[in-house]
């Protein structure tokens, strides 16, 4: 059985960690930030290296294409994933899975292989969301879900738009987002929760995706001196937004279903010490792999925001992201079992918790994901960890899934 390049897939996804690091050492490569250009830039000299062909549309998504002269035309097999960062990021999410993709078709071109189609690897624009709302932003353009010009316009958290700061980059590219239509779409990523590892399985076949509802509320009171005045007398956003908070966190945790719900960002306004709050903004993420429940959770919120208003505080709800939950490819995620069997690798069908591209590219070809275990569960964490071994074998799955894709034959000839 042909294999990966293990030191070659190793070496890069160190070498991609070490781009982005801030005055304290931590992973922040936000999309489209000066960060991501230097990741961009150290990934699309690799795709460059390995003699494939790069394009770059206008979200700044970033394609490299292995075609031959008699498959060249047919839709590709992609691989994808992404290379931005949350902020203080491990090495792993995001990036394993695209330069594993980079390192199957290195390997593929290398062995001689004369793939029925085409393969490309993708790296979606910001993935994660955390500048530039909606998450999974480049992907959902790629596959219709958002307009190109409404995700150009997208206000980052900084008040910049992301086609400025992609033309800043150098990353406003000229293909049309959709330009290159899967025939199927792989994505492999670390697990970023606990069940692989409990299990002591080294392969998740992902068979579906949970649902994701974001929104920022703001709360207006009014601000007053914290110690003249009473408490029958106060109008207090910060008291508000924390009952918000310990709602969502008790209402979730006592649903005894798989729902979840973060507030991840708050602000005060004017934030002084001695100042009753006249202003909270926080960001609410809610998620659940049943789309009917998630519906009932944002409902109850939107009820208790409704209490909140009736004590005199205003209350302003912006939608960010809702993504329905996602079923992938059966026959797809069948060939990921069957590729995992081969290799003496148990695997479990599993559900995603996190969000990825694969579930914008399910809107417009078959696609599966593979999943390899994440030390104690930790992502979005500097603890970020997955073994080398682990790491490899995931990326060998990918290869033999991907080379029965484009093989005689795989699905390829389908
Ligand atoms: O939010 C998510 O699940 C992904 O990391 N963007
Ligand atoms: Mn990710
Ligand atoms: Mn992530």
């Amino acid at each position: 059985m042909i294999a990966i390049d293990e030191q070659r897939l190793l070496g890069r996804i160190h070498e991609l960690g070490a781009v982005g690091r801030d005055g304290e050492g931590r992973l922040i490569r936000l999309a489209a930030s000066d960060a991501d250009r230097q990741g961009r830039d150290l990934f699309v000299g690799w795709l460059r290296q390995a003699g494939l062909d790069v394009a770059i549309d206008r979200i700044g998504n970033i394609f490299g294409i292995w075609q031959t002269p008699d498959n060249a035309g047919q839709a590709p097999v992609f691989i994808g994933s992404h290379i931005d960062t949350v902020i203080d990021a491990g090495i792993y999410d995001g990036c394993y899975g695209v330069l594993a993709g980079l390192e199957v078709i290195e390997t593929l071109k290398a062995s001689g292989l004369v793939p029925s189609r085409p393969l490309a690897v993708a790296a979606f624009t910001n993935e994660e969301g955390v500048r530039f709302s909606p998450d999974m932003m480049g992907s959902l353009v790629h596959a219709g879900g958002m307009g190109v010009e409404a995700a150009l316009a997208a206000i980052g958290t900084d008040g910049k738009t992301l086609g400025a700061e992609l033309a800043r980059i150098g990353y406003a590219g000229e293909y049309e987002p959709g330009f290159l239509k899967p025939h199927v779409y792989v994505e492999l990523h670390i697990e970023q929760g606990p069940v692989l590892e409990r299990e002591g399985i080294p392969i998740g076949a992902v068979e579906n995706l949970q649902g994701i509802s974001w929104q920022r509320v703001t709360l207006d009171g009014v601000a007053n001196h914290a110690g003249t005045t009473p408490m029958s007398m106060r109008r207090d956003a910060g008291y508000a937004a924390a009952r918000v908070a310990t709602f969502l966190h008790d209402q979730a945790a006592a649903s005894n279903s798989p729902t979840v719900a973060t507030i991840g960002t708050m602000r005060f306004e004017p934030n002084a010490i001695n100042v009753i709050p006249s202003r909270a903004v926080f960001t609410v993420d809610l998620r659940d792999p049943d789309e009917l429940r998630l519906q009932a959770h944002e409902a109850a919120l939107s009820a208790f925001l409704e209490q909140v208003a009736a004590e005199g505080i205003a209350v302003t709800v912006e939608r960010l992201a809702r993504f329905e939950p996602v079923v992938f490819d059966r026959q797809v995620v069948e060939l990921i079992e069957r590729a995992a069997r081969k290799r003496g690798l148990a695997s479990r069908r599993m559900t995603s918790g996190a969000g990825h591209d694969a579930q914008m590219m399910a809107r417009i070809a078959p696609a599966a994901m593979i999943f390899v275990p994440s030390a104690g569960g930790i992502s979005h964490n500097p603890r970020e960890h997955t073994e080398d071994a682990e790491l490899v074998a995931g990326a060998n799955v990918l290869l033999d899934v991907v080379a029965e894709l484009v093989g005689t034959e795989g699905r390829g000839n389908g």
